[in-house]
């Protein structure tokens, strides 16, 4: 069998590289809706109706062992609907404001996703639950997804515009901890780290992501297959520099499918 993950766009690849490190005789498949990007502007029901159709078709012909939403807009909101929908587990990745409220040593914290992440009630909750004496600054940009995108299609990435976007960290003297709490920002990890300096510990949430894989992969006891991972998109086809970056994370094979 194989594991099939999700993102609107490029976002989950930064979960696909903990999850093939992890696990590298497993093939992954990956699915970009590109139609839909980007999933922080979406209107909820329209986010989680698409989700589940286009996962469905997809998990029928593939028959994964297991999907990895690796998007936290969509898991924010979609899972439970997954969950019903599909026969198979369904992983999600939330903001990881847990790892960061233990590191940090001032108590305060931010979390950096998107605009729909920052503004949900689940993330209240994780706030509530997770970090209830931490000061969390939450700022939700769709121009960080932005250039993330144009940075894996060979564009280089507007240092003057990270620092623009950012600003509202650097004004925060006791920040030590930042979430990347959108799976697109830790392709721009060096970059935001070099802006915000090293005092700025930048937590995701790959690593527990892969080792939520691991459980499942052994409790289910299925079999990785033979076949080749893919990338499966809908709307916008690779560009050349993204089909080469493509190939480097396992995915040899690109190919349309309808939104
Ligand atoms: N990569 C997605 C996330 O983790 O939230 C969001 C990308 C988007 O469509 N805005």
């Amino acid at each position: 069998s194989s594991i099939l993950l999700f993102d609107s766009g490029v976002g989950g690849l930064s979960i696909l590289e903990h999850v093939r490190e992890a696990f590298p005789q497993w093939p992954v498949h990956y699915l970009a809706d590109n139609a839909r990007f980007p999933y922080g502007e979406l209107e909820e029901e329209n986010l989680i109706h698409g989700c589940v159709h286009l996962i469905t078709t997809l998990v029928r012909e593939l028959t994964p062992a297991m999907v990895v939403v690796a998007c936290n807009t969509a898991s924010t909101l979609a899972l439970p609907a997954l969950r019903s929908a599909l026969p198979i587990p369904v992983i999600g990745v939330v903001p990881a404001i847990k790892p960061a409220a233990a590191l940090s040593h001032t108590g305060t914290i931010a979390l950096l996703a998107t605009p729909g992440t920052v503004r949900r009630s689940y993330t209240d909750g994780l706030i509530q639950d997770f970090a209830p004496h931490c000061r969390v600054i939450r700022l939700g940009s769709s121009d960080l997804v932005r250039m993330a995108e144009e940075k894996l299609s060979g564009k280089a990435v507007d240092t003057s515009q990270l620092h623009k976007v950012l600003a509202p960290l650097l004004a925060e003297a006791e920040l030590d901890a930042v979430v990347l709490g959108c799976t697109h920002f830790p392709l721009l990890r060096d970059e935001i780290g070099q802006v915000l300096g090293p005092k700025v510990r930048l937590v995701d949430s790959g690593s527990a992501i892969a080792r939520r894989v691991g459980t499942l992969v052994n409790e289910s006891r299925v079999l990785p297959g033979k076949q080749q991972g893919g990338y499966y998109c809908t709307g916008q086809v690779p560009s050349a520099a993204l089909a080469g970056y493509l190939e480097g994370c396992g995915l040899v094979f690109s190919t349309r499918i309808a939104a």
